[in-house]
């Protein structure tokens, strides 16, 4: 495999205007591919034609008619050149034949139950023909299926359907042209037999769009979530942005079998049927939200992804930072912006900042990849999504939305760069953000630390600021970087004391913004000591270092009226008691975190959802992150007996809360019941035979928030309320693949007995199947979220994690290189973990094939 330099980018020698393809669906799928190419004004006239092509059997090749002679073709495994002298303009046809059912990389053509779908995002394409699959091709499609018509009753591909009708044989055809030009990336086809839900959306400008849902037939009955979600984003993007949809038809097809959520495919998305099924008994409130958020998203890219799409894979996150910023902003507007942006920073902390401290860690515009599936990243997602965050803050809402209008508007219909993102907002704004820029080009989480100083006698209060970023692999010097740091202060009543904006290191009395590598902020006549709170929002995605004491964070625990910053503060106070009980016994920050929480306990709260927020311990993959070296075991018994301390100190209210478990769907219950299930994790870890058994029987429920929950409190402790509820359980949902998928990932995450052997178990377990989400549940939550099992000191849980990646490498490698993260990080661990893991990795590194996997572990070793 070969290194790919952002440096290295040439604009196309050849433009694809019209693809025509043609696809015969049999036990082999037969394309016929005929492009209308013209040559690019720069190129010369001698200039080769790329295409990139893998995995098919190539029938034709013919340029205007005439086959293409072998001495003018190079080929290789990856791709093919024609040298011979091209016209100017010319038409290539390619025939290729597919072998979908064989396809287990789940890209290009692959079956998915009762369907052939596709997945061409981001080289997908060229598993189905010779392409030039590279995202700065734009061009128009026109598609025709032909289908056994009783095997494949729908066929489905982007744009509006033309023309359908009846073929010879038993079989029909339906032929789809969307007007829109587009990278073959966008392209998507479905063949299938699957149940559809309609609907239709009126746009603002008054157009009806028809809606469509294709899911298995049976599971009709849970898209009506999916599709309100969908109506809300339509009509959000219309308020917000006044963005209006396209198209006269959108379309979603949920599969089985796939890599990723979902993808955003041109009118007609494609999704991981975890993202578009939902009913009260089957899925959680969280499972609720996801699939609103997924939906939002996938539609939010018709604007911010499809009319504007990316020139190279280096700018990935121009789409994905952006369009993950709408739908944060398009959740928070819907469901409450406190307990979203809690959710949003718990995420970006566990997992990006943990890929930003390791071997894999790239700037969100990354300079170079191996494998381009490996920077579907944390980094360029949800970083790309806080530095877009960031420009809002810096440039303000109004201008902000201006600036994105105006960078749509100037790129409409072709392939833009993160540099004209910048330079349209730079346009609409009259700022310059030259500094700014680093945030896309430097990798590496940055740490401001604070000290402040109050003068009693003069009433002055002084800040000190200072901010550096650590080294990343192959990138030592570091820069700073402009960070926006939201702020208010307390006095020690918890009261707001209110002080003035000093420009231009305080724009506004609640904005710093720490442009260099040290700054001093005094402020006189201070009358009180204040508190201050820091990072309110989370406005900058840094690790912030301030020595607070124990009564100043229980102060803002009670008082900030930010939810993230009172998060923020009980974070601290859980994360000062879990040091303390991982060195010895329980001491003053545990005496403080838990009358903190006896506190909170007794203020009234309408807002159950932040409440519960507030009380949830952190995960132990985030506190994975806080410790170095890593011991897995230790740290799982530290957090077990931070559980049961904060348990019994809070017994009262946790039994008031554990028993308010409304059943019906409705926002209000929403809070009550994540409150519920929190309060019974705590209570469970006391083994109080009463709890245990109402957990039991709440795991029967016919909803799915109260079972699963009900399951999380028992899924820690042996005991036989475990073992009656997971096995019924099991044998209610043993027919339905996604409820199922919380079944495995139950026991897969258990502290109970010998996890390493139960996950080995369950890789054999009659109802196992080796699906991505299967896969996910079971290897995923095993290495990330049960660490007392997944770090067992003699090493097998890395050995079973490996087995499992050197498997998939063959069949998936995607699948394999997102669990390949569980084994990059040995450098952290604690003898001998490192070395047996090191160990591990370069036994792998021998035997892997994939360019995906190989980049991880080569970069791990290095
Ligand atoms: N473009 C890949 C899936 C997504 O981010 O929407
Ligand atoms: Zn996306």
């Amino acid at each position: 495999a070969v290194e790919v330099f952002r440096k290295d980018y040439r604009a196309p020698d050849y433009a694809v205007e019209n693809v025509d393809l043609d696809f015969d669906v049999r036990d082999r799928t037969t394309v016929v591919s005929v492009l209308r190419i013209r040559r690019n004004g720069q190129a010369r006239a001698d200039a080769p034609l790329h295409l990139d092509g893998r995995g098919f059997e190539l029938l034709e090749l013919a340029i205007d008619g005439l086959a293409v002679a072998e001495a003018n073709v190079e080929r290789d495994d990856e791709r093919l050149l024609i040298k011979q002298a091209l016209p100017q303009a010319f038409s290539l046809r390619v025939v290729t034949r597919l072998d979908p059912d064989s396809n287990h990389s789940l890209e290009g053509l692959y079956r998915s139950g009762p369907m052939l779908c596709t997945q061409c995002e981001a080289r997908g394409f060229s598993r189905i023909t010779y392409f030039p699959d590279r995202p700065d091709v734009l061009s128009r499609f026109k598609v025709r299926i032909e289908a056994d018509a009783q095997r494949y009753p729908v066929l489905l591909s982007n744009g509006n359907r033309v023309e359908a009708g009846e073929a010879a044989d038993g079989r029909h055809y339906a032929i789809w042209e969307d007007p829109f030009l587009k990278p073959c990336y966008l392209f998507a086809l479905v063949a299938g037999d699957l149940g559809c839900v309609s609907d239709t959306y009126t746009t603002a400008s008054g157009r009806e769009v028809a809606l469509q849902f294709y899911v298995d037939k049976g599971n009709e009955g849970r898209v009506p979530h999916a599709l309100e979600s969908l109506k809300k984003a339509m009509r959000w993007d219309e308020q917000v942005y006044g963005l209006e949809y396209d198209l006269d038809i959108y379309m979603v097809v949920a599969a089985r079998e796939f890599n990723m959520g979902a993808m955003e495919n041109k009118g007609l998305n494609l999704f991981n049927a975890r993202f578009v099924l939902a009913s009260p008994d089957t899925a959680t409130d969280a499972d609720y939200e996801g699939i609103e958020s997924v939906i939002a998203h996938e539609y939010f890219h018709n604007w911010t992804g499809n009319r504007v799409t990316c020139r190279d894979w280096f700018q990935l996150s121009l789409k994905e930072g952006l369009t993950v910023f709408r739908d944060q902003n398009f959740s928070a507007d819907l469901n409450g912006a406190d307990v979203q942006r809690i959710g949003e920073v718990r995420q970006l902390r566990t997992l990006q900042f943990a890929e930003d401290a390791g071997p894999m860690a790239h700037p969100v515009r990354p300079d170079s990849y191996v494998e381009i599936n490996n920077f579907y990243t944390a980094t360029v997602y949800e970083k790309g999504a806080e530095i877009v965050r960031m420009l809002q803050t810096l440039l303000g809402r109004e201008t902000f939305i201006k600036g994105v209008q105006h960078y749509l508007r100037e790129h409409d219909g072709s392939a833009a760069t993160i540099e004209d993102f910048l330079a349209a907002h730079e346009a609409v704004s009259g700022r310059n953000l030259e500094g700014f820029r680093r945030w896309y080009s430097q990798a590496g989480t940055p740490t401001v630390g604070i000290d402040d100083e109050y003068h009693l006698l003069a009433h002055t209060y002084t800040l000190h600021l200072e901010q550096s970023t650590p080294a990343t692999p192959g990138a030592p010097d570091k820069k700073p970087v402009p960070i926006p740091i939201r702020v208010a202060f307390f006095d020690g009543e918890g009261q707001r004391i209110h002080l003035p904006a000093q420009p231009p290191l305080m724009p506004a009395p609640d904005l710093i913004l720490l442009e260099d590598a040290q700054a001093t902020i005094t402020f006189e006549d201070v009358k009180v000591r204040p508190t201050p709170s820091f990072l309110q929002g989370f406005s900058a995605p840094v690790r912030l270092q301030f020595g607070y004491s124990s009564d100043q964070l229980v102060n803002l625990l009670l008082h900030e009226s930010d939810g993230f910053a009172r998060w923020e503060a009980v974070q601290r106070l859980m994360l000062n008691a879990f040091f303390e009980l991982l060195s010895g016994p329980a001491g003053d920050d545990t005496q403080a975190l838990l009358k903190g929480l006896q506190l909170l306990a007794a203020q009234h709260f309408d807002d159950k959802a932040l409440l519960a927020e507030l009380l949830r311990m952190p995960s132990e993959s985030y506190l994975a992150g806080q410790l170095q070296p890593l011991d897995g075991e230790k740290l799982a018994a530290a957090r077990d007996a931070l559980r049961l301390r904060i348990a019994h100190a809070l017994t009262g209210p946790l039994s008031v809360w554990a028993t308010a478990a409304p059943e019906d769907q409705g926002a209000i219950n929403v809070g009550r019941r994540a409150l519920a299930g929190i309060a019974s994790g705590y209570l469970a870890a006391t083994r109080s035979t009463r709890i245990l058994d109402l957990c039991r029987d709440r795991a029967g429920s016919d909803n799915m928030t109260l079972s699963y929950g009900a399951l999380v409190a028992l899924n820690d402790i042996d005991c036989p309320q475990r073992e009656d509820a997971m096995a019924a359980f099991l044998s209610r949902w043993r027919h339905d693949a996604l409820v199922l998928d919380k079944w495995f990932a139950l026991q897969a995450g258990s502290a109970i007995g010998n996890g390493v052997e139960r996950t080995a178990e369950l890789l054999g377990h009659p109802d196992y199947v080796a699906s991505p989400n299967r896969i996910r549940s079971v290897l995923g939550t095993f290495w990330r979220e049960n660490l007392r099992a997944y770090h067992r000191a003699d090493g097998s849980g890395y050995r079973l994690l490996a087995e499992q990646v050197l498997k998939l490498d063959k069949s998936n490698p995607q699948i394999a290189s997102r669990l390949a993260d569980g084994l990059l990080g040995w450098r952290g661990l604690a003898a001998p973990r490192d070395e047996l893991l090191r160990a591990v990795l370069q036994r792998l590194v021998q035997q892997v094939a994939s360019p995906d996997v190989s980049e991880k572990i080569h970069k791990a070793l290095a």
